[in-house]
Protein backbone atom coordinates (compact mmCIF):
# COMPACT_ATOMS: atom_id res chain seq x y z
CA UNK A 1 0.00 0.00 0.00
CA UNK A 2 1.30 3.45 -1.20
CA UNK A 3 1.60 6.03 1.82
CA UNK A 4 -0.89 8.52 -0.08
CA UNK A 5 -3.64 5.31 -0.05
CA UNK A 6 -2.82 4.82 3.57
CA UNK A 7 -3.62 8.19 4.85
CA UNK A 8 -6.67 8.04 2.62
CA UNK A 9 -7.72 4.78 4.44
CA UNK A 10 -7.71 5.86 8.18
CA UNK A 11 -9.31 9.45 7.31
CA UNK A 12 -11.91 7.26 5.30
CA UNK A 13 -11.95 4.91 8.24
CA UNK A 14 -11.96 7.76 10.74
CA UNK A 15 -14.90 9.57 9.11
CA UNK A 16 -17.29 6.09 9.26
CA UNK A 17 -16.30 5.63 12.90
CA UNK A 18 -17.31 9.68 12.99
CA UNK A 19 -20.76 9.02 11.60
CA UNK A 20 -21.59 6.26 13.43
CA UNK A 21 -20.22 7.23 16.81
CA UNK A 22 -21.54 10.83 16.21
CA UNK A 23 -25.12 9.02 15.90
CA UNK A 24 -24.90 7.25 18.62
CA UNK A 25 -23.54 10.28 21.22
CA UNK A 26 -25.90 12.35 20.08
CA UNK A 27 -28.76 10.13 21.01
CA UNK A 28 -27.48 8.89 24.39
CA UNK A 29 -26.72 12.47 25.50
CA UNK A 30 -29.63 14.14 23.96
CA UNK A 31 -31.97 11.11 25.53
CA UNK A 32 -32.15 12.65 28.95
CA UNK A 33 -33.03 16.19 27.88
CA UNK A 34 -36.17 15.19 25.52
CA UNK A 35 -39.01 17.54 25.69
CA UNK A 36 -37.29 19.63 28.85
CA UNK A 37 -38.00 23.02 29.57
CA UNK A 38 -35.13 25.34 30.79
CA UNK A 39 -31.78 22.99 29.86
CA UNK A 40 -28.49 25.27 30.09
CA UNK A 41 -25.07 24.69 28.13
CA UNK A 42 -23.62 23.38 31.84
CA UNK A 43 -26.24 20.71 32.35
CA UNK A 44 -25.25 19.49 28.97
CA UNK A 45 -21.48 19.47 29.85
CA UNK A 46 -22.37 17.66 33.14
CA UNK A 47 -24.06 15.13 31.15
CA UNK A 48 -20.60 14.55 28.61
CA UNK A 49 -18.11 14.39 31.93
CA UNK A 50 -20.44 12.04 33.75
CA UNK A 51 -19.04 8.83 33.98
CA UNK A 52 -22.06 6.11 34.00
CA UNK A 53 -22.29 4.09 31.12
CA UNK A 54 -24.14 6.39 28.04
CA UNK A 55 -27.32 4.32 27.26
CA UNK A 56 -28.98 4.53 23.67
CA UNK A 57 -32.64 4.36 22.45
CA UNK A 58 -34.16 3.46 19.12
CA UNK A 59 -31.77 5.72 17.56
CA UNK A 60 -29.28 3.78 17.84
CA UNK A 61 -30.28 0.41 17.84
CA UNK A 62 -32.13 0.74 14.43
CA UNK A 63 -29.05 2.38 13.33
CA UNK A 64 -26.72 0.18 13.69
CA UNK A 65 -29.62 -3.03 12.36
CA UNK A 66 -29.23 -0.75 9.10
CA UNK A 67 -25.39 -0.74 9.50
CA UNK A 68 -25.18 -4.80 10.08
CA UNK A 69 -28.15 -5.22 7.35
CA UNK A 70 -25.61 -2.82 4.53
CA UNK A 71 -22.39 -4.69 5.76
CA UNK A 72 -24.11 -8.65 4.85
CA UNK A 73 -25.55 -7.39 1.59
CA UNK A 74 -22.12 -6.12 0.69
CA UNK A 75 -20.43 -9.01 2.04
CA UNK A 76 -22.51 -11.37 0.03
CA UNK A 77 -21.46 -10.15 -2.80
CA UNK A 78 -23.97 -7.74 -4.42
CA UNK A 79 -22.56 -5.24 -6.14
CA UNK A 80 -25.47 -2.73 -7.53
CA UNK A 81 -26.79 -0.06 -4.46
CA UNK A 82 -30.29 -0.71 -5.29
CA UNK A 83 -29.61 -4.41 -3.79
CA UNK A 84 -27.64 -3.20 -0.70
CA UNK A 85 -31.09 -2.97 1.39
CA UNK A 86 -33.45 -5.92 0.65
CA UNK A 87 -37.11 -4.41 2.31
CA UNK A 88 -38.45 -7.76 3.66
CA UNK A 89 -35.54 -8.75 5.18
CA UNK A 90 -34.28 -5.40 6.52
CA UNK A 91 -38.36 -4.66 7.60
CA UNK A 92 -37.95 -8.16 9.62
CA UNK A 93 -34.45 -6.85 11.57
CA UNK A 94 -35.98 -3.78 12.23
CA UNK A 95 -39.15 -5.70 13.78
CA UNK A 96 -36.81 -8.00 15.60
CA UNK A 97 -34.85 -5.77 17.22
CA UNK A 98 -38.18 -4.07 18.73
CA UNK A 99 -39.11 -7.05 20.06
CA UNK A 100 -36.47 -7.92 21.64
CA UNK A 101 -35.20 -4.41 23.46
CA UNK A 102 -39.15 -2.45 23.29
CA UNK A 103 -38.07 -0.36 26.06
CA UNK A 104 -35.51 1.92 23.97
CA UNK A 105 -38.18 4.56 23.14
CA UNK A 106 -39.96 3.76 20.05
CA UNK A 107 -42.35 5.71 18.50
CA UNK A 108 -46.27 5.01 18.85
CA UNK A 109 -46.81 4.32 15.39
CA UNK A 110 -43.67 1.68 14.60
CA UNK A 111 -43.94 -0.03 17.84
CA UNK A 112 -47.85 -0.98 15.98
CA UNK A 113 -46.43 -1.50 13.08
CA UNK A 114 -43.41 -3.94 14.17
CA UNK A 115 -45.71 -6.34 16.60
CA UNK A 116 -47.91 -6.86 13.36
CA UNK A 117 -44.60 -7.38 11.23
CA UNK A 118 -43.63 -10.34 13.84
CA UNK A 119 -47.12 -11.79 13.55
CA UNK A 120 -47.16 -12.28 9.90
CA UNK A 121 -48.40 -9.00 8.53
CA UNK A 122 -46.08 -8.17 5.31
CA UNK A 123 -44.76 -4.69 6.43
CA UNK A 124 -46.78 -3.17 3.48
CA UNK A 125 -49.57 -3.54 5.18
CA UNK A 126 -48.17 -3.42 8.47
CA UNK A 127 -47.44 0.27 8.21
CA UNK A 128 -50.12 1.46 6.66
CA UNK A 129 -52.88 -0.63 8.87
CA UNK A 130 -51.49 2.04 11.31
CA UNK A 131 -51.33 5.53 9.09
CA UNK A 132 -52.80 4.98 5.88
CA UNK A 133 -51.16 7.78 4.56
CA UNK A 134 -47.86 6.13 6.12
CA UNK A 135 -45.52 7.71 9.08
CA UNK A 136 -44.37 11.46 8.92
CA UNK A 137 -42.30 10.42 12.09
CA UNK A 138 -38.20 11.32 11.88
CA UNK A 139 -37.64 7.36 12.27
CA UNK A 140 -36.57 6.34 8.45
CA UNK A 141 -33.60 9.59 9.09
CA UNK A 142 -32.67 9.20 12.04
CA UNK A 143 -31.17 5.66 11.72
CA UNK A 144 -30.05 6.43 7.89
CA UNK A 145 -26.30 8.12 8.11
CA UNK A 146 -24.98 4.37 7.63
CA UNK A 147 -26.23 4.49 4.08
CA UNK A 148 -24.16 7.48 3.56
CA UNK A 149 -20.96 5.09 4.08
CA UNK A 150 -22.09 2.97 1.10
CA UNK A 151 -23.55 4.47 -1.34
CA UNK A 152 -21.03 5.95 -4.22
CA UNK A 153 -22.50 8.99 -5.35
CA UNK A 154 -25.76 11.26 -4.47
CA UNK A 155 -27.94 8.99 -6.66
CA UNK A 156 -27.41 5.57 -4.75
CA UNK A 157 -27.30 7.45 -1.63
CA UNK A 158 -30.99 8.66 -2.58
CA UNK A 159 -31.96 5.21 -3.31
CA UNK A 160 -30.42 3.76 -0.24
CA UNK A 161 -32.28 6.51 1.90
CA UNK A 162 -35.34 5.64 0.33
CA UNK A 163 -35.49 1.47 0.32
CA UNK A 164 -34.41 1.87 4.30
CA UNK A 165 -37.16 4.36 5.06
CA UNK A 166 -39.85 3.33 3.06
CA UNK A 167 -40.40 -0.20 5.61
CA UNK A 168 -41.62 1.55 7.94
CA UNK A 169 -42.26 5.47 6.64
CA UNK A 170 -44.36 5.74 3.36
CA UNK A 171 -45.32 9.34 3.79
CA UNK A 172 -43.47 11.48 1.50
CA UNK A 173 -41.82 14.09 4.18
CA UNK A 174 -40.59 11.20 5.82
CA UNK A 175 -38.92 9.98 2.74
CA UNK A 176 -37.36 13.48 2.24
CA UNK A 177 -36.50 13.48 5.56
CA UNK A 178 -34.56 10.52 4.93
CA UNK A 179 -33.04 11.36 1.78
CA UNK A 180 -32.18 15.00 3.15
CA UNK A 181 -29.77 13.39 6.25
CA UNK A 182 -28.39 11.02 3.74
CA UNK A 183 -27.36 13.03 1.37
CA UNK A 184 -26.07 15.59 3.94
CA UNK A 185 -23.91 12.81 5.68
CA UNK A 186 -22.56 11.91 2.36
CA UNK A 187 -21.39 15.67 1.73
CA UNK A 188 -19.76 15.53 5.17
CA UNK A 189 -17.98 12.54 4.49
CA UNK A 190 -15.99 14.42 1.29
CA UNK A 191 -16.02 17.29 3.11
CA UNK A 192 -12.00 17.74 4.70
CA UNK A 193 -11.96 17.77 8.69
CA UNK A 194 -9.97 21.04 7.93
CA UNK A 195 -12.56 22.90 6.09
CA UNK A 196 -15.87 24.53 7.90
CA UNK A 197 -18.90 23.53 5.76
CA UNK A 198 -20.20 26.85 4.32
CA UNK A 199 -24.04 26.20 4.73
CA UNK A 200 -25.49 28.21 1.30
CA UNK A 201 -22.96 26.12 -0.57
CA UNK A 202 -23.51 23.02 1.57
CA UNK A 203 -27.35 23.04 0.94
CA UNK A 204 -27.28 23.49 -3.00
CA UNK A 205 -26.80 19.66 -3.49
CA UNK A 206 -29.52 18.92 -1.06
CA UNK A 207 -32.24 21.20 -3.00
CA UNK A 208 -31.78 19.47 -5.76
CA UNK A 209 -32.91 16.31 -4.04
CA UNK A 210 -35.65 17.74 -2.22
CA UNK A 211 -37.95 19.24 -4.93
CA UNK A 212 -40.54 20.27 -2.80
CA UNK A 213 -41.73 23.83 -1.34
CA UNK A 214 -41.85 22.97 2.76
CA UNK A 215 -38.60 21.32 2.20
CA UNK A 216 -36.98 24.50 0.02
CA UNK A 217 -38.22 26.66 2.62
CA UNK A 218 -36.56 25.10 5.15
CA UNK A 219 -33.51 24.75 3.56
CA UNK A 220 -33.46 28.66 3.20
CA UNK A 221 -34.46 29.13 6.74
CA UNK A 222 -31.31 26.56 7.31
CA UNK A 223 -29.01 28.90 5.87
CA UNK A 224 -30.82 32.32 7.32
CA UNK A 225 -30.34 30.96 10.70
CA UNK A 226 -26.82 29.76 10.06
CA UNK A 227 -25.60 33.16 8.61
CA UNK A 228 -27.43 35.12 11.53
CA UNK A 229 -25.94 33.04 13.55
CA UNK A 230 -29.45 32.06 15.61
CA UNK A 231 -29.26 30.71 19.17
CA UNK A 232 -30.63 27.11 19.30
CA UNK A 233 -34.34 28.01 20.93
CA UNK A 234 -34.50 30.74 17.90
CA UNK A 235 -33.69 27.52 15.50
CA UNK A 236 -36.43 25.27 16.79
CA UNK A 237 -39.03 28.32 16.82
CA UNK A 238 -38.69 28.51 13.13
CA UNK A 239 -37.24 25.28 12.25
CA UNK A 240 -39.29 22.99 14.40
CA UNK A 241 -37.87 20.15 16.63
CA UNK A 242 -40.84 17.47 17.01
CA UNK A 243 -41.10 13.97 16.12
CA UNK A 244 -41.50 14.51 12.32
CA UNK A 245 -39.13 14.50 9.90
CA UNK A 246 -39.73 17.73 8.50
CA UNK A 247 -40.07 19.58 12.42
CA UNK A 248 -36.60 17.90 13.09
CA UNK A 249 -33.94 17.02 10.06
CA UNK A 250 -33.57 20.81 9.34
CA UNK A 251 -32.73 21.56 12.95
CA UNK A 252 -30.11 18.28 12.69
CA UNK A 253 -28.90 19.99 9.70
CA UNK A 254 -28.37 23.85 11.20
CA UNK A 255 -27.22 22.24 14.51
CA UNK A 256 -24.09 20.95 12.33
CA UNK A 257 -23.63 24.12 9.58
CA UNK A 258 -23.84 27.07 12.80
CA UNK A 259 -20.67 24.71 14.28
CA UNK A 260 -19.20 22.43 11.54
CA UNK A 261 -15.57 21.64 12.71
CA UNK A 262 -16.82 21.66 16.42
CA UNK A 263 -18.62 18.16 16.84
CA UNK A 264 -19.20 18.46 20.90
CA UNK A 265 -20.79 21.94 20.19
CA UNK A 266 -22.99 20.91 17.16
CA UNK A 267 -25.07 18.32 19.75
CA UNK A 268 -24.93 20.70 22.70
CA UNK A 269 -26.45 23.15 19.92
CA UNK A 270 -29.22 20.40 19.17
CA UNK A 271 -30.03 18.88 22.85
CA UNK A 272 -30.21 23.08 23.56
CA UNK A 273 -32.68 23.65 20.86
CA UNK A 274 -35.17 20.69 23.14
CA UNK A 275 -37.87 18.60 21.84
CA UNK A 276 -37.02 15.34 20.56
CA UNK A 277 -33.64 15.36 21.60
CA UNK A 278 -32.23 12.34 21.58
CA UNK A 279 -33.57 12.30 17.52
CA UNK A 280 -32.15 15.77 16.78
CA UNK A 281 -28.81 15.36 18.45
CA UNK A 282 -28.01 11.71 16.80
CA UNK A 283 -28.81 13.01 13.26
CA UNK A 284 -26.46 16.25 13.73
CA UNK A 285 -24.16 14.02 15.61
CA UNK A 286 -23.64 11.78 12.68
CA UNK A 287 -23.33 14.72 10.33
CA UNK A 288 -20.55 16.22 12.78
CA UNK A 289 -18.52 13.03 13.21
CA UNK A 290 -18.93 12.05 9.51
CA UNK A 291 -17.35 15.76 8.60
CA UNK A 292 -14.67 15.64 11.67
CA UNK A 293 -13.56 12.12 12.17
CA UNK A 294 -13.74 9.99 15.67
CA UNK A 295 -10.70 11.33 16.63
CA UNK A 296 -12.37 14.76 17.15
CA UNK A 297 -15.00 13.27 20.06
CA UNK A 298 -13.56 13.27 23.62
CA UNK A 299 -12.01 9.40 24.65
CA UNK A 300 -13.82 10.13 27.67
CA UNK A 301 -17.46 10.17 26.43
CA UNK A 302 -17.01 7.55 23.38
CA UNK A 303 -15.77 5.08 25.64
CA UNK A 304 -18.93 5.40 28.17
CA UNK A 305 -21.04 4.26 24.96
CA UNK A 306 -22.86 1.09 25.47
CA UNK A 307 -22.47 0.03 22.26
CA UNK A 308 -19.26 0.64 21.55
CA UNK A 309 -17.93 -2.31 20.16
CA UNK A 310 -20.79 -2.79 18.10
CA UNK A 311 -19.69 0.86 16.64
CA UNK A 312 -16.47 -0.21 16.03
CA UNK A 313 -17.15 -3.24 13.97
CA UNK A 314 -19.85 -1.57 11.41
CA UNK A 315 -17.94 1.78 11.14
CA UNK A 316 -14.52 -0.60 9.94
CA UNK A 317 -17.05 -3.33 7.89
CA UNK A 318 -18.59 -0.20 5.93
CA UNK A 319 -15.32 1.81 5.72
O1 LIG B 1 -40.92 7.91 13.29
P1 LIG B 1 -40.82 7.01 14.45
O2 LIG B 1 -39.90 5.86 14.36
O3 LIG B 1 -40.48 7.86 15.73
C1 LIG B 1 -39.19 8.27 15.97
C2 LIG B 1 -39.20 9.05 17.24
C3 LIG B 1 -37.82 9.52 17.57
O4 LIG B 1 -37.93 10.72 18.31
C4 LIG B 1 -37.28 8.42 18.43
O5 LIG B 1 -36.28 8.89 19.31
C5 LIG B 1 -38.49 7.93 19.21
O6 LIG B 1 -38.72 8.63 20.37
O7 LIG B 1 -39.59 8.18 18.31
O8 LIG B 1 -42.21 6.49 14.93
P2 LIG B 1 -43.69 6.78 14.43
O9 LIG B 1 -44.53 6.19 15.47
O10 LIG B 1 -43.84 6.31 13.03
O11 LIG B 1 -43.83 8.36 14.41
C6 LIG B 1 -43.60 9.11 15.58
C7 LIG B 1 -44.83 9.89 15.95
O12 LIG B 1 -45.16 10.83 14.92
C8 LIG B 1 -46.10 9.05 16.08
O13 LIG B 1 -46.14 8.38 17.31
C9 LIG B 1 -47.17 10.12 15.92
O14 LIG B 1 -47.32 10.85 17.11
C10 LIG B 1 -46.57 11.03 14.88
N1 LIG B 1 -47.07 10.70 13.52
C11 LIG B 1 -48.31 10.90 13.08
N2 LIG B 1 -49.38 11.41 13.69
C12 LIG B 1 -50.53 11.52 12.97
N3 LIG B 1 -50.61 11.13 11.67
C13 LIG B 1 -46.38 10.13 12.52
N4 LIG B 1 -47.14 9.99 11.42
C14 LIG B 1 -48.35 10.46 11.73
C15 LIG B 1 -49.57 10.59 10.98
O15 LIG B 1 -49.71 10.25 9.79
MG1 LIG C 1 -34.99 7.66 20.45
MG1 LIG D 1 -36.31 10.96 19.58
Amino acid sequence: MTEMSETIDSSRLDKARGLMFGLALGDCLGAPFEDRTEVTHADVVAAENATEPLVHTDDTALALVLARHLAHRITEGNTRAGEYVDADVLAREFAETWEAEPWRGYGGGVTRSFRLIMSGTPWREAIRAVFPEGSFGNGGAMRVAPAALVGGDVREVVELARRSAEVTHAHADALHGAVCQAVAAHLALRLSPTDSARAREFVEPLREVLPTPLWREKLDLVVELCEREAEPGHAAEVLGNDVSASGSVPLALSSFLRHSGRPEEVIRFAILAGGDTDTVAAMAGALAGAHSGYTAFSPHVVGRLEAAERLHRCAERLA
